[in-house]
């Protein structure tokens, strides 16, 4: 089974990994795990904001986590079935928040995964605590 996942794997943190790491394991090891990293423009058309740390930066951290065999750009969330296609995927894996929404690629032989998040952990919990915890020592 060739396994494909995307993110945009911001502030890399343990959440991340184990969505990887589930791929991996998925996979079996002989197969292709590829690892779609939304661009820095693609979040800002998204989220109106770029993430904290940038493309090449974030996926070079992923393209060197053992096991994962496949890293490209995802710039757009139309292309998920070009990107499926291109990277010759059997199963895309997403975590539950994204449960549902990538269904459709099952009337095209993908089949479709949700895993349950990582509880306790996000990159927007991270800025929330970088920010509360950094605040007081900040000259204003
Ligand atoms: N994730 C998780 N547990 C967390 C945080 C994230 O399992 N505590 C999973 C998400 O569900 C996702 C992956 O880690 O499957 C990457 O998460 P993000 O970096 O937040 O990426 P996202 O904004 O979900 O981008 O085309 C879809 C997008 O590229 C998805």
């Amino acid at each position: 089974m060739n396994i494909i996942t995307f993110g945009t794997f911001d502030l890399f943190h343990i959440g991340h990994l184990n969505i990887l790491k589930r791929c991996i394991e998925y996979a079996d090891g002989n197969n292709q795990v590829t690892v779609g990293v939304s661009t820095d423009e693609f979040n800002y058309s998204k989220k109106k904001r770029y993430p904290i740390c940038c493309q090449h930066d974030r996926l070079e951290i992923v393209n060197n986590i053992k096991g994962i065999t496949n890293v490209f750009y995802e710039e757009s969330l139309e292309k998920k079935l070009e990107y499926c296609i291109q990277y010759n995927a059997d199963v895309l894996i997403m975590g539950a928040d994204h449960t549902g929404r990538f269904d459709y690629l099952k009337q095209h032989n993908i089949d479709v995964v949700y895993y349950p998040r990582t509880k306790g952990i996000s990159t927007t919990e991270i800025v929330k605590k970088t920010i509360i915890n950094v605040t007081p020592f900040l000259k204003i």
